[in-house]
């Protein structure tokens, strides 16, 4: 990690093991008013929630909050318990250093599998749409189509779109089966030649999803790799092919559904209605969701016979970010207080596809009328209704949901609904597209410049990106909250996706009245001058930050990054752009985090990996990655402390950049490559 001005900052965390997690044994840790009123509520009623089961969890044992427990054979589980002797090594006689390191590369292939095997089921979607299997999707934007073909090297002229779409289709594919040495196609065709060289060089290029996967697999089988570095870098490749499938995944959902646009919403529990059918979605795919909220506007007359007031459609976590993003659906909350959105009693069904929706939810739902719905093969939860969901049935089901949503809602009628009244205006809908468009009416030739221009003269201190999720480890909400004021305060453009975003949302930090409360002068006259030249667009002004969507559109923040590198004719390592995830929990946010840092990134992360039982693995992951890809992980469970960390790694490379550019311009020559 570079050395900043305040020689305190490290990537180190500030605070000591035992004091991390705040008052343990409560479970009423949340900033969120309206989680707390449910947390109240579960306690008066003797509902057990992801709350009190993280109490009951305490202490954690130390091997495993560490990682130096190794399960990956079953002689084992194995722990190093001793600094010498046999005690210090597994069975095998795998050291701390390995074990750690396979571990968390593992962990990584978790993330790589979730998110391309989503990537995997929209581009089979679009591929039957395109040869006309199903009359349940089809291009929606075929703009996007064309400019995805090209970006990707297809050759647009003279083709129908849904002949372009099999095509874009097909190639998605290829990306990840390919049995061939060639780099993964959307890796390659969005990242600088820089990167593909530094990629080269590290022998970390992806040839496939699947083939990483696999790979990284065998390399951590017992008896086979025991090196921490070549681990380590198998995982980076892996976290480079989960970028390649979280870009499929932006593509081809933008082309099916279309590419987000700003968008007027609201968030939090207050947008639930006691009179009105709610249907929740959650989970991760837009197949599913998309599709609901279609049908649901088809379906209003239904619900009014039933006596309701008509149907509202709600999302949790990532899949609500995608219905947010495209159809201004209101979120009801993210990804800790899910099971407090059916402690309200006003959900009717709460639809779920894959990825990180607690199995509790069932549970709880026990206790009011809510009915859980699953929709996928892969993804069941035992005592829920299942509506099988594939391309071929996706209005059909979603037909089949709404109607036992309204079914339920007859049952429910009169009875006692507690929707604590807290929501929060929310703007979104900031795809790449849309912020460049809105730069374009500032600086049509050059829309980025706009962006780079402002860090180049100092009114903006750089770009953060925040992501990621709730852990219950943390105060609910309270860290994304503090670091985005912090940064705001700073003057750093912030964008964001996932449950980070969603926690903004709720807090009214994405209600652009909040700009002037929060932002410091510099990022408020940025953000007044889009918004002023834009007037037309956006009627109510810019946010605190721009929600870029969810999990898998990080894919975009790491477009804007790379289209920063190539206006300021540099490297996305010199960029001043970082990246935050202040309560990670998933096996996704691994893969995110460390394929960040293999672009470049400092890359904070608030609720500590289980690394640290490997001084040498946490070295590869701090100091290691700085030397070699230039970015860094910066681990720091104090928010307020995580900001200053953040924004002097901000500092440092505009510092640095501006050194090199006065060189240059002194001895008129070019800007130094290797600084
Ligand atoms: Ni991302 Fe989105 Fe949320 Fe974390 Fe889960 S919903 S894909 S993994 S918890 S941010
Ligand atoms: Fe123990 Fe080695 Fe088996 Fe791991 S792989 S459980 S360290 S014997």
């Amino acid at each position: 990690m570079p050395r900043f001005r305040d020689s305190n900052l490290k990537s180190q965390p500030s605070v000591v093991r035992k004091e991390r997690i705040k008052d343990p044994k409560n479970p009423k840790r949340s900033v969120d008013p309206a989680a707390l009123a449910m947390l109240d509520k579960a306690k008066e009623q003797g509902i057990i929630t992801a709350f009190d089961r993280f109490a009951a969890q305490q202490p954690r044992c130390a091997f495993g909050y560490e990682g130096i427990c190794c399960r990956i054979c079953f002689q084992g589980p194995c722990r190093i318990k001793a600094e010498e002797g046999p005690g210090s090594k597994g069975i095998c006689g795998a050291s701390a250093y390995t074990i750690v390191a396979r571990n968390i590369v593992r962990m990584m292939a978790g993330g790589a599998s979730a998110h391309s095997d989503h990537g995997r089921h929209i581009a089979h979607a679009l591929l039957h749409a395109a040869e006309g299997k199903t009359a349940d999707y089809g291009v929606k934007d075929g703009d996007k189509l064309k400019r995805v073909a090209e970006k990707v090297g297809i050759n647009t002229e003279g083709k129908s779109l849904n002949e372009l779409a099999k095509e874009v289709s097909l190639a998605a594919l290829e990306d990840f089966g390919r049995q061939t040495d060639d780099p993964c196609r959307w890796l390659y065709s969005y990242i600088t030649n820089d990167r593909k060289r530094k990629f080269e060089d590290c022998n970390i290029v992806p040839t496939s999803i699947d083939r990483s996967v696999v790979a990284m697999l065998h390399q951590t089988h017992i008896g086979v790799d025991a090196d921490p570095v070549n681990i380590i870098f198998g995982g980076l490749k892996t976290s480079l092919a989960d970028y390649t499938g979280m870009h499929i995944s932006t593509d081809l959902s933008d082309i099916l559904f279309g590419t987000p646009k700003p968008t007027v919403s609201e968030a939090n529990l207050g947008v639930l209605k006691e009179d009105k059918v709610n249907v929740v979605v959650h989970g991760h795919n837009p197949l599913l969701s998309q599709t609901v909220v279609d049908v649901a506007r088809e379906m209003e007359s239904e619900a009014k016979s039933a006596g309701a007031a008509g149907i509202q459609i709600s999302g949790i976590c990532c899949t609500g970010n995608e219905v947010l993003m495209r159809s201004g659906v209101p979120l009801a909350t993210n990804f800790a207080s899910q099971e407090l959105a059916i402690m309200t009693g006003a959900v009717d069904v709460m639809v779920v596809d894959v990825q990180c929706i607690m199995p509790s939810i069932r549970n709880v739902a026990e206790c009011f009328k809510t009915k859980i719905v699953t929709t996928m093969d892969n993804s069941k939860i035992p005592g829920s209704h299942h509506f099988a969901f594939d391309e071929n049935h996706a209005v059909e089901s979603a037909k089949g949901i709404i109607r036992l949503a309204i079914e339920t809602f007859k049952t429910r009628k009169g009875c006692a609904c507690d929707i604590p009244q807290v929501k929060s205006k929310v703007v979104a809908g900031f795809s790449l597209e849309a912020i460049l468009e809105l730069f374009a009416a500032i600086n049509s030739e050059r829309p980025i410049k706009v962006l780079t221009d402002a860090i180049d003269s100092g009114e903006l201190a750089g770009v953060a990106l925040l992501c990621g999720c709730n852990n219950l480890e943390a105060v609910h909400d309270h860290a994304h909250i503090t670091i985005a004021k912090e940064l705001a305060k700073a003057n750093v453009l912030m964008v964001g996706t996932g449950c980070s975003a969603q926690a903004l949302a709720k807090a009214g930090l994405l209600d652009p009245v909040s700009v002037e409360e929060y932002a410091g002068d510099g990022l408020k006259s940025f953000l007044q001058r889009v918004a002023e030249a834009n007037k037309d667009k956006l009627t109510d002004g810019l946010p605190l930050m721009l929600h870029m969507g969810s999990c898998v559109d990080n894919s975009r923040a790491h477009d804007l990054h790379t289209l920063m590198a190539e206006e300021m004719g540099i490297d996305v390592p010199k960029v001043p752009f970082v990246a935050s995830a202040p309560e990670a929990m998933s096996e996704k946010a691994v893969s995110i985090g460390a394929g960040f840092v293999a672009l470049g990134v400092p890359t904070h992360v608030g609720t500590i990996p289980p690394i640290e039982g490997s001084k040498l693995t946490y070295g590869i992951a701090t100091q290691i990655a700085s030397d070699v890809y230039g970015g860094y992980f910066i681990f720091e469970t104090n928010p307020e402390v995580a900001a200053a960390k953040l924004a002097a790694a901000l500092e440092y490379r505009t510092w640095k950049l501006g050194i090199h550019r006065n060189a240059a311009a002194k001895y008129e020559t070019k800007l130094c490559e290797n600084f």
